[in-house]
């Protein structure tokens, strides 16, 4: 059976945790053909008690798993650990997604089917037919295209939607990627993936989803944040992107490939 693992990075997400692990599992249960479905928590010691919510959740459920992170890292290495975790756990395909109900857990079996045609990295996207953002202002929509566009013209990659974060990779592309490449820590870290992805010839699809702005909780979107995948972006292009300190990215380690 194909073993999925979804990785869902935390940090502040008590009131969304329980309501997005139900539903996940949920998804991973109904996927047909069956799936080994795991669930991954990544929190970085979350003031309003995330992660311990996780842990309570992981000790009721076997195929729920967490990992704690010493502080607020950002979401590029926290992601970098639960791949690598994944991988070690023996996932054949990892799907990254947010906690906080902007993806839809039910679209889970349609990015998964994706993966499982052969699409090496499949991307929830907002921007081909079917997909859709509800609940932003227009000045929201109008940043997010941008950015899309300007990523896109600036890698030369045909995708619509580079920034999003609802994502599946087949577990050999993740491999395939040189982890010591990702180098952004914010929103730039989806940019950055999809690029190198791109670049190693692997084969990515877009499978449309309607995201929606939360209900709960707070955006950890900042300023520095986006203003980071402005600036990094011409430099992936240049291939010389900027290493960020040591302990930004601590305990991200290369993908899959440190044991
Ligand atoms: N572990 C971890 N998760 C983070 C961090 N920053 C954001 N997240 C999580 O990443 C997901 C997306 O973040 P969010 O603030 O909703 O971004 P937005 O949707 O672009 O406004 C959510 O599940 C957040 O809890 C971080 O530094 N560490
Ligand atoms: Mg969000």
């Amino acid at each position: 059976m194909t073993s999925v693992w979804v990785v869902i990075p935390t940090y502040d997400e008590r009131e969304n945790l329980p309501t997005v692990v139900a539903l996940a599992r949920a998804a991973l249960a109904g996927c047909d053909p069956p799936v080994d479905g795991s669930v991954l928590v990544v929190d970085d010691a979350s003031p309003d008690g995330t992660g311990e919510l996780a842990d309570e959740l992981a000790r009721a459920h076997d195929d729920v798993h967490v990992h704690h992170r010493a502080g607020k890292g950002g979401l590029g290495g926290a992601y970098l650990a639960g791949f690598e975790l994944a991988l070690t756990g023996g996932a054949d395909l990892i799907v990254e997604m947010d906690a906080d109900l902007s993806h839809d857990p039910a679209d889970l079996p349609r990015l998964i089917e994706a993966a499982r045609h052969g699409a090496d990295v499949v991307l929830g996207s907002r921007y081909v037919p079917g997909g859709g953002v509800e609940g932003w202002p227009l000045h929201r929509r109008l940043i997010s295209r941008a950015g899309g566009r300007y990523a896109a013209a600036v890698l030369g990659l045909r995708l619509t939607d580079l920034t999003g974060g609802f994502k599946c990779f087949r577990a050999g592309a993740l491999r395939a990627l040189d982890g010591d490449l990702v180098h952004s820590r914010g929103y730039a870290f989806q940019i950055e993936l999809t690029f190198h992805a791109a670049r190693a010839g692997l084969e990515i699809v877009e499978v449309p989803i309607v995201f929606r702005e939360r209900e709960h909780g707070a955006s950890k979107m900042t300023p520095a944040i986006a203003f980071e995948a402005l600036w990094r972006v011409p430099l992936m292009r240049l291939g010389t992107v900027q290493p960020v300190p040591e302990h930004a990215t601590a305990p991200a380690a290369v993908l899959g490939l440190r044991r």
